[in-house]
């Protein structure tokens, strides 16, 4: 498999790319400048890109074959990719999750298969983690607020779990559910979000190759405050689809309610894709902040792609869709 190139996105300035950020992807550089496909080792055989940077346990991933899976972008910094968060459990400031979120115990944990499915039960994390070779995969997150993210997970496609644990027919919706334990988590005294955190795709949506279950980023387990020990990563949907640190999956035949649709229903659909032609009741979509990149307020806004620039690869699921009514 070759690179396929993000054709439309904004890629940074050579002038902008750091010998480092050159060094961790240099055989991505490559195939984007040209290289042939034959001078590459074959995908999913090589190693990781990204260097690690040696805070938490290694967990190395061999880059994907999944078309679309990574993207020639620079990296976010590892340190603002675990420092600026949305973990509403841990706090509301984008700073509190980083600071509070070390209360969070990952072990033993379980997720619990429920639903229309014949094979429910529950795995425990380290089972999970042998259920299929890790894959390294540079995913551009976007959060509906109007940032954005581009960060090495760590994980495979949700569909390995899927098709273990077999559907029934009448599974045509998957929901989320993340963990909500006050003990462990200092802004469930809040009720800014309905306990637990919820989120949901379409069957499809939950098959599609590019949803990835990830237990980690920059080759390293998953910090706490980024969902340990594992969450979801769906890099065409707003951040928020993306629910951190996961205990329930569970199959179910009406479309589930969502915590951001329960808690504002006119802002937050139940699709939630990244549209930048659909504007958020209150603010804009067309253009985001690229964290890290400097200049704080005043940095230049990168132009928002159609589906996060992921177009190509899950267009298709919306054929026909009135993307305005299903926000
Ligand atoms: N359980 C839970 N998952 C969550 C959230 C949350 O508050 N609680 N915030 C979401 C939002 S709004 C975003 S943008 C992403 C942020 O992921 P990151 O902090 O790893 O970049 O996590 C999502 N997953
Ligand atoms: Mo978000």
């Amino acid at each position: 498999m070759h690179l396929i190139p993000d054709r439309g996105f904004q890629h940074p300035h050579p002038s902008e790319i750091t010998p480092r950020d050159l060094a961790l992807n240099r055989r991505q550089w490559l195939a984007a400048a040209g290289a042939t496909a034959l001078a590459l080792p074959a995908a999913g055989t090589a190693g990781a890109q990204v260097a690690r940077p040696g805070k938490l346990a290694a967990l190395p991933g061999a880059r994907s074959a999944v078309p679309g899976a990574s993207t020639i972008e620079k990296l976010t910094a590892h340190g603002d990719a675990t420092s600026y968060n949305n973990f509403y459990e841990f706090g509301t400031d984008k700073s509190d999750p980083a600071r509070n979120a070390h209360t969070l115990k990952t072990r033993p944990w379980t997720v619990a298969i429920e639903g229309e499915v014949r094979k429910p039960g529950s795995f425990d994390i380290d089972t999970l983690l042998k259920m299929a070779p890790m894959e390294e995969r540079i995913y551009r997150l976007r959060c509906v607020e109007g940032w954005s993210m581009v960060i090495p997970w760590v994980g495979w496609s949700l569909a390995e779990l899927i098709k273990r644990v077999e559907p029934t027919g009448n599974a045509r919706f998957v929901q989320f559910v993340t963990l909500a334990d006050r003990a462990q988590m200092p802004g469930l005294r809040s009720s800014v979000l309905d306990w637990p955190y919820v989120e949901g795709l379409r069957m499809d949506e939950a098959m599609h190759p590019l949803t990835m279950l990830a237990f980690g980023m920059y080759g390293e387990v998953m910090p706490n405050q980024n969902g340990a020990p594992v969450r979801l990563v769906v890099p065409w949907k707003y951040g928020f689809k993306s629910g951190k640190s996961l205990v329930k999956i569970r199959f179910v035949e009406k479309q589930p309610k969502t915590s951001w649709e329960v808690s504002a229903p006119e802002e937050y659909g139940f699709y939630s894709n990244v549209n930048p032609k659909v504007d958020h009741p209150r603010w804009s979509q067309a253009t985001e902040r690229r964290i890290g990149d400097g200049g704080g307020l005043f940095a230049k806004r990168l132009a928002t792609q159609m589906f996060n620039g992921y177009e190509p690869q899950v267009g298709q699921l919306y054929a026909g869709m009135d993307l305005k009514k299903f926000y």
